[in-house]
């Protein structure tokens, strides 16, 4: 029998990335929820050099960092596949991937805290990043074609969790208008039904991301511009 364990909090995007591989897959798995602010000794033991979740302990053993678990889960379990099978492909699907993890998310998340002229930069900037994305879906329903891959599940945060906040913050980076064909993937993509059972409820996003995930200046940053925003409705 096989022991699958994931240790991970049910708000960050990294662990659900490997909760939708495991369903996509089919594999019955123990979730282990961690509390990011006393973080248990086994998380510790498993994942020493980062501290962070996800970890995921197939038989005893532990694999940690989101992206090289998913690479293992679909190493380990062949149905459905999330890596094309050709090594062209293969190659191409872990570019886009690194890039939305390397380039995009920082760019995306760095409009949280930016107001005025530097809002305007960093939006300009994650503008650049994403138009690279949003070419790349092109003639395609998701980035892994007509079903969800490697891409599409590492660019969850995208479709989801920025999203959600920059719709709490009044922010304007990511709209239809300016970027139609990542807006219907995303939609395409939270509407999924394998998908959408591992998203946390949006207002419990909004309002759940305690210190140590977000540092407490950027709570009181996120609460100032929610009451801004309100004001203003
Ligand atoms: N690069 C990591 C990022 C994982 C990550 O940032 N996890 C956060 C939760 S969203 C965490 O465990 N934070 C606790 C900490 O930083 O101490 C991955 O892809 O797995």
């Amino acid at each position: 029998m096989e022991e699958v364990k994931l240790f991970g909090h049910r708000a960050s995007p990294f662990s659900c990335r490997v909760e939708i591989a495991l369903k996509l897959k089919g594999v019955h798995y123990d979730f282990i929820a961690e509390d990011p602010s006393n973080k248990s000794p086994q998380l510790l033991q498993y994942n020493p050099v980062h501290k962070k979740i996800p970890v995921l302990l197939h038989n005893g053993k532990p694999i940690a960092e989101s992206l090289v678990i998913l690479e293992y889960i679909d190493e380990v379990w062949k149905t459905n596949p999330i890596l094309p099978q050709n090594p062209h492909e293969k190659a191409k699907a872990r570019f886009w991937a690194n890039y939305a993890e390397e380039k995009c998310l920082p760019a995306l998340f760095k409009t949280f805290w930016s107001v005025g002229e530097q809002y305007d930069k960093d939006k300009a900037e994650a503008g650049e990043v994403l138009k690279f994305l949003e070419d790349e879906l092109e003639g395609k329903k998701f980035f892994g074609g007509d079903s969800i891959g490697l891409v599409d599940i590492v660019a969850n945060f995208i479709a989801f969790w920025f999203r959600t906040i920059q719709e709490a913050l009044g922010l304007d980076v990511l709209t239809k208008d300016n970027f139609p064909k990542l807006w219907e993937w995303a939609e395409n993509y939270v509407n999924c039904s394998d998908i959408n059972q591992f998203l946390p409820p949006k207002d419990k996003l909004i309002a759940i991301f305690p210190p140590p995930y977000m540092g407490q200046h950027l709570v009181a940053f996120f609460q100032s511009r929610l009451a801004a925003a309100a004001a203003a409705k």
